[in-house]
């Protein structure tokens, strides 16, 4: 049994050297013997060959094992019966079909990886997504392999009385020396990455969900005893979601038991494994006093997430890796519908398109872009990104636009019947949303095997004469690493058309003999360049295009101020509304931004003035929506429509504009501010979050005149909050202020907080992404304090994350010291979590898009770390990309 040498440099997957497994499992028996720094597996495995196989030796995978040893059919294996490298197990002859048993051994108080089993605090769990359970035993760890697990677990029972794994609790015991033991059962053939186990001294609240088919299912949440008074908003966002997939997608609930546990170390946010949900405990815990308005929307979303991958993910699961997006992407698709659903539709599809355009959309233009179906990987960590994530549900949303919600749901139910118990490909998927629809979607996708972003030109021409407006849309798409060329993509394009008064007109084709009786209607854009007639308008007409932004592409369409102002006013799609507004206030930045660097003075137009103050004034709009309009774009967005991103003139356009609209509308910020502040007891609804969010944008806008009286109504602000919402938002404002308040105002939320580390992560987040010149001196600072740990993901991201990306400003500092600091603590991360560390790099994804002192820096900062010895695969392959030319 030799252990071979790791290779020297890490491997690249593709996806064209996809075999099918030579063995397959039919049922798992593990053993856990659970301690905290030595944990003993014993595991028996019914292995048959494939007949699809190859016939090749049986290959299991394993790292970081300390083999014990191993039997087939109850012989145990010597020494030259079978070969170890550092992160296989070969067994070259094995009969057709058999029994193994491995007993390995493994440490969860030396894991800071996270991945595999490990200790956060006194729990003891799991995270096997995609390739950890090969770090608990030996196995085929790939998501073709399903099998049954029957898992018994054995730990101390005064240090962990709770011993929970996947599927229904069989049976369990006490033992003579202090230790007990529970055994599971999963009836549901699952893959390794669905493992899980949790032990730990924990609070458990419980309640009851009864099904469509009437069955009892017990819902019970696991947290830390101090957090008991925090369960209740997920347990309701669990039933809401248990109900929404049944009524929405048909889908029922398949086990006794669904369970949800909150752990406060945790790579990402939460973890879908069968029955057993593990959870960010920042994505769980909430109350009034603790969690803002956007956690508790988001841990809405993300319990409905997990929840809906039971169906998408778990009983129809992946191929292979290269498929990730066929559970994910159609999952976010399902949380958002489902979110949508919950609260303000409108809201939903504006933030949601907000995140896509500035994460997805800077990930598609650089050096990491990759298709919702990627070709070839090193690490598959790396590849849970915005584009598998965001953009895959964008490209079943569009699926669900060309079907209509009836097709699509009838694709969805071919598809869940068809594949159940299968690990499938996203051809399957798209396979099934045709069959159901009789549809051919050859051309669609297109979506899943090129990169990039389609650019979406429009050119609308109006014949008074012939009363036809001609509309021509053309496409195109920039090129990607690997992919220089790019073929049409399927668009559709949601439009409407609108009379001077903003009332909607005929849309009717040239080529049809009646009129469309809809005020919106998709265009769907297969060349590379089409021309739609539209006829009977008497009058030349304001095109509103891509509709609830019905495609993921950029939209080229000269408008001047005036038009985009009419839309931000008439348009009868609210998300339309919205971006047109947005479109308008980048357009007179962008220029502003151009004024600034040849120093000119800068001319806010009135026009935008005129716009904001009926916005503000209008109370007809949901004040969401009036929140929302009101913000204005990201510097970080900004900076991505500029080919040169200039930071400085980015951060002084936009403090000026913030400022010039603050004195301006003062009056009615005051106003609304005075009326939408009342005492009410916090309650988690669309309207109450409404009157918050844009209560919260007017505070902003009143401390941004400058006026001190401002400062003081911040403060009382702050003093008088019961809910974190408020209260944060005030910080958030303090800090940005220089004086002995905004010390005081720190010190004192830290002092009244100190004990709960979902509020301290957001104490540390304020501080990071502060607009004062000594946020990176604070940064370095708060990395010592003893709230910070550079072990925990939450306070990584709170601190260094957001610095590095939400501080743009002290980030590309011109001496390069945010440079540097990012590639050092990288550089430490790396030993200890390499996910964390890879995830870290993101912020040097833009790189080239900056003056050319600010790439050599930066540059010099990658290079820094690619040169690094023993990076982990997850560094090597992005840094390396980032670095290609
Ligand atoms: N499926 C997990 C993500 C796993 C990430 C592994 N590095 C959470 C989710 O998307 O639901
Ligand atoms: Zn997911």
């Amino acid at each position: 049994m030799n252990i071979a040498e790791a290779p020297a440099q890490p491997q690249i997957t593709r996806l064209d050297d996809y075999r099918a497994p030579d063995y397959l499992i039919d049922t798992v028996s593990l053993e856990f013997e659970l301690d905290a720094s030595e944990t003993r597996v014993s595991s028996k495995l019914k292995m048959r060959r494939n007949p699809e196989g190859q016939g090749g030796p049986c290959i299991l995978n394993g790292e970081y094992l300390t083999l014990v040893s191993i039997a087939l059919d109850g012989k145990t294996l010597a020494g030259n019966e079978y070969q170890r490298t550092t992160d296989t197990l070969l067994l070259p002859q094995v009969p057709a079909s058999f029994e193994l048993e491995v007993v390995t051994l493994i440490h969860p108080d030396q894991n800071t990886a996270l991945e595999g089993l490990y200790h956060s605090g006194a729990i003891l769990c799991t995270q096997c997504e995609a390739e950890g359970f090969r770090r608990i035993t030996y196995y085929p760890d790939r998501p073709d392999v399903m099998a049954v697990f029957t898992v018994t677990l054995i730990a101390d029972a005064k240090k962990w009385p709770m011993l929970l794994a996947n599927g229904n609790r069989q049976a369990s015991g006490e033992m003579e020396d202090g230790r007990h033991w529970v055994r599971w059962h999963d009836p549901h053939p699952k893959p390794s990455y669905l493992f899980a186990l949790v032990a730990g001294d924990l609070y458990c609240q419980q309640d009851q969900f009864t099904t469509m088919s009437g069955r009892q299912v017990l819902l019970e949440i696991y947290v830390d005893p101090e957090n008991h008074n925090k369960c209740d908003h997920a347990l309701n966002s669990l039933k809401q979601a248990m109900r929404w997939d049944e009524d929405v997608y048909g889908r029922e609930y398949d086990l006794d038991v669904f369970m949800i546990v909150a752990v406060n170390d945790f790579n990402m946010g939460a973890m879908e494994n069968k029955g057993l949900n593990i959870f960010n405990a920042a994505c769980v815990l909430a109350s009034p006093e603790t969690a803002t308005d956007a956690d508790f929307y988001t841990i809405q979303s993300i319990v409905g997430h997990e929840y809906f991958h039971n169906w998408s993910g778990n009983r129809v699961t992946c191929r292979d890796w290269f498929q990730l997006s066929l559970k994910e992407g159609f999952t976010v698709l399902r949380d958002q519908q489902f979110s949508a659903d919950m609260n303000s539709a409108a809201v939903q599809r504006i933030d949601d398109v907000d995140q896509l355009r500035s994460m997805q959309f800077a990930e598609d233009a650089g050096p990491m872009a990759h298709p919702v179906r990627p070709d070839s990987y090193i690490e598959i960590s790396n590849f849970y990104t915005v584009t598998i994530y965001e953009k895959g549900a964008e490209v079943v949303g569009m699926l669900k636009t060309l079907t209509g919600p009836e097709g699509f749901r009838k694709g969805t139910d071919l598809y869940f019947s068809r594949h159940d118990g299968q690990a499938v490909t996203t051809d399957d998927f798209v396979k099934a949303i045709e069959d159901a629809n009789q549809l051919d979607l050859t051309q669609f996708k297109r979506w899943y095997s090129q990169a990039g972003t389609p650019v979406l030109i429009v050119e609308a021409h109006y014949d008074a004469d012939k009363q036809v407006l001609e509309l021509t849309l053309r496409q195109s798409c920039p090129a990607t690493p690997g992919q220089p060329e790019k073929q049409p993509f399927v668009i559709p394009v949601a439009m409407g058309l609108l009379s001077s008064s903003g009332a909607s007109l005929p849309l009717q084709l040239d080529t049809e003999t009646s009129a469309v009786d809809a005020e919106t209607r998709v265009l769907t854009l297969t060349e590379q360049s089409q021309t739609f007639r539209f006829i009977h308008l008497t009058e030349e007409p304001v095109v509103s295009v891509l509709r609830g932004f019905s495609a993921p592409v950029k939209v080229k369409f000269e408008r001047d101020n005036e038009t985009l102002a009419f839309l931000m006013a008439h348009d009868r799609d609210s998300f339309n509304r919205w971006d047109a507004g947005q479109q308008l206030l980048i357009q007179i930045m962008l220029r502003m931004v151009e004024q600034y660097q040849s120093d000119k003075t800068l001319d806010l137009p009135e026009i935008l003035l005129d716009r904001l103050q009926h916005v503000l004034d209008d109370p007809s709009i949901d004040p969401a929506l009036v929140a929302r309009m009101l913000s204005l774009p990201s510097e970080n967005y900004l900076a991505a429509q500029m080919t040169i991103a200039d930071v400085d003139a980015i951060h002084a356009v936009r403090k000026y504009v913030k400022q010039q609209i603050a004195q301006r509308l003062k009056a009615g910020f005051n106003t609304r501010y005075q009326a939408l502040n009342q005492a009410q007891v916090y309650e988690f609804n669309a309207s109450q979050m409404a009157q918050r969010s844009l209560k919260n944008v007017c505070l902003g806008y009143l401390m941004a005149t400058g006026d001190p009286m401002q400062t003081q109504r911040c403060l009382k602000q702050m003093k008088q909050a019961d809910n974190m919402t408020d209260l944060l938002a005030g910080l958030r404002l303090m800090v940005d202020q220089p004086g002995p308040e905004r010390e005081h105002a720190l010190r004192a939320f830290y002092e009244q907080w100190q004990h709960d580390r979902q509020v301290v992560d957001k104490w540390l987040t304020v501080q990071a992404v502060s607009d004062l010149p000594d946020a990176l001196f604070r940064v370095k600072a708060l990395l010592k304090h003893p709230a910070f740990s550079m072990k925990n993901p939450n306070n990584v991201r709170a601190l260094i994350g957001q610095f590095c990306r939400n501080n743009p400003v002290h980030f590309h500092a011109k001496d390069g010291s945010g440079y540097r600091f990012l590639a050092e603590q990288i550089l430490l991360l790396d030993k200890l979590n390499p996910q964390v560390a890879a995830r870290q790099l993101g912020a040097f994804n833009s790189w080239r898009r900056y003056d050319a002192e600010r790439q050599a820096l930066m540059k010099k900062s990658l290079s820094d770390i690619a040169g690094a010895q023993d990076l982990s695969a997850d560094v090597y392959e992005i840094v390396n990309k980032y670095l290609a030319d």
